[in-house]
């Protein structure tokens, strides 16, 4: 009798082993859904891609100073790089994010992602002045529109917090439909060295709004 109870218990505990695992994928699962810019890669998405698996090396302090100061002021940022987003904007995304906290989405999220307004040297991408920018869409979303601006030429992103009239619009689309990833063609004459890329995602299942900053070193 002794040794059935135990192996009830053993199978209790083995269901119940089960059913937390089955929770924290789920919770996984949510942390994955929603989406980013992928390319150029956004601030938190290409801080998460690069470093998530050794976010912990102290190399990082040194190799990617604004990665490592991102992580270190809040590693769920990181984790929920496809999360940067604001509902119930209606549209006002200038009244909704105000000038510095173009990055953070406004301090979204009780300023979750503030780390991401800090002006530095950013880790940046090269590309030519007309690109490709890509928008992963994990979640199905679609969108109403997307608009991608580019800072103008003179502006130093490894100095000035972003401001909208830093900013030109180069791309506005229509609504696009769901897709795990969403390309949109930018063309950014007149531009050398580093520079922002700051797309809106308009996503179309509610009124949810997705704000990137992508650094990018235009080749010409
Ligand atoms: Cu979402």
């Amino acid at each position: 009798m002794l040794s059935l109870g135990r192996s009830t218990v053993w199978r209790a505990l083995a269901v119940l082993g089960a059913s937390l695992t089955m929770v924290a994928t789920l919770g996984t699962g949510n942390a994955s859904a929603h989406g980013a810019v992928s390319d150029p890669p956004a601030r938190a998405y290409d801080c998460y891609t690069r470093w998530s698996g050794s976010w912990q090396d102290p190399a990082m302090e040194t190799e990617d100073p604004m990665c490592y100061q991102a992580w270190q002021a809040n590693p769920d940022a990181m984790w929920n790089w496809n999360g940067l987003l604001r509902e119930g904007v209606g549209g006002n995304h200038q009244a909704a994010v105000p000038d510095g906290t173009l990055c953070s989405g406004g301090l979204t999220f009780d300023g979750r992602y503030a780390a991401l307004d800090e002006p530095g040297a950013w880790h940046a991408v090269d590309r030519p002045n007309s690109f490709t920018l890509n928008l992963l869409d994990n979640s199905s979303h679609g969108a109403d529109y997307i608009r991608v601006y580019v800072t103008k030429q003179g502006f130093d992103p490894t100095t000035q917090p972003l401001t909208w009239d830093d900013l030109e619009l180069v791309t506005e689309t229509g609504s696009v439909p769901t897709g795990t990833s969403t390309p949109v063609e930018v063309n950014a004459p007149g531009r050398t060295g580093h520079h922002i890329v700051y797309t809106v995602w308009q996503a179309s299942h509610l009124d949810q709004s997705y704000y990137f900053c992508s650094d990018v070193n235009f080749t010409g």
